[in-house]
């Protein structure tokens, strides 16, 4: 018999105090707190039915039999949910994007946050918030946070179980309306893998400094964000995002996310602040520029971004909700 179908929705995130290095790669234990910002309209459906008699279970996505290292991704995810479930059966499972293709930013939190929603209610789990997103953890570390909508802090945590490693929200979505302007510098596909680009930065000299500066930017984003000091949040995500990047730049073998129109990105938000817009970028491990800025100037920030040579496209996101079940 094939169980309930559980289809979820969730959106990707943007860290603004990043996740860059782990202190359990079994347990997906990050080695810093860090805290994002859920965007609107960049994500993920993941529909999940247990049983059908099958010998493995069975992924599409966008409508394509997949199989490979994404599939044994999503089968050992959701083994960690069956164990839980006390459940054997084989899973079905299709995943959706509902990112605009082709925009590089088909990440992992969207997708691992929607399975955890999806599996989990599937096999007839019912996870409280920090449950459920301590189990997206497990999928990719950065869909704790895509469990939740608007601000939202991962905890590092302090027990080797893990079991104090989840994401909170740390205000209604409603809290404060900014946006993200995404400049779309490349679409090729990136050729080192944050999990890979994290175990390479570990060796880092930089990288003790990169861990130990952690706590202290984490309490001046609360606090930025409790105040809705659009200045104070955006100086120190861009301080972070660049003390992430110079720890892997002096890696061996060096790590280099960032392409030529990346640089200019940067420079044409420092320039827009000069000429008085309250805009500040953020990088992830790929070369697109997310830009936070307030509504009323988000249409300047777009317009000034895509007049940088090398960018491809740009997307405007409001804050997103947190996981949903739509069925
Ligand atoms: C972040 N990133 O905080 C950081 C900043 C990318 C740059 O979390 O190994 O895909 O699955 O836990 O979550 C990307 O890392 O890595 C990431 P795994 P994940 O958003």
């Amino acid at each position: 018999m094939v169980g309930a179908d559980s289809t979820a929705r969730a959106n990707v995130n943007v860290a603004l105090v990043k996740y860059w290095g782990k202190r359990d790669t079994v347990l997906n234990l990050p080695a810093t707190g860090s805290i994002s910002l859920t965007l609107d309209g960049l994500g993920t459906e993941a529909a999940v039915a247990f049983g059908g008699g099958g010998e493995a279970d069975r992924l599409a996505i966008d409508g394509v039999e997949t199989t490979g290292g994404e599939a044994t991704r999503v089968t050992r995810f959701l083994d960690l949910v069956r164990a839980a479930a006390h459940r054997r059966e084989r899973a079905t499972v299709a995943m959706r994007s509902t990112v605009p293709r082709g925009i590089g930013l088909a990440s992992s939190a969207a997708a691992f946050a929607a399975l955890a929603l999806a599996a989990s209610r599937a096999a007839g789990l019912a996870l409280d918030p920090p449950g459920l997103s301590a189990l997206a953890r497990r999928g990719s570390g950065s869909a704790s946070r895509s469990i939740f909508g608007g601000f939202v802090e991962w905890h590092r945590g302090e027990r080797a179980d893990g079991v104090d490693s989840f994401a909170e929200p740390l205000a209604p979505l409603e809290h404060w309306d900014v946006r993200t302007v995404v400049a779309v510098t490349s679409t090729a596909p990136k050729t080192v893998s944050s999990r890979d680009g994290m175990v390479r930065t570990a060796a880092s000299p930089f990288y003790p400094a990169w861990v130990a500066g952690a706590e202290a930017d984490l309490a001046a984003t609360r606090a930025a964000i409790r105040a809705r000091d659009l200045e104070a949040l955006g100086l120190v995500a861009e301080h972070s995002a660049l003390k992430m990047h110079a720890a892997g730049l002096a890696a061996r073998p060096p790590l280099v996310y960032w392409r030529p129109a990346t640089v200019g990105c940067i420079h044409r938000v420092w320039a827009l602040r000069a000429e008085g817009v309250s805009a500040f970028f953020t990088i992830d491990a790929g070369p697109q520029v997310k830009v936070l800025c307030t509504p009323a100037d988000a249409p300047r920030v777009a317009a000034a971004l895509e007049a940088v040579p090398g960018v491809e496209r740009i997307v405007t996101c409001r804050p997103g909700r947190g996981a949903e079940l739509i069925t």
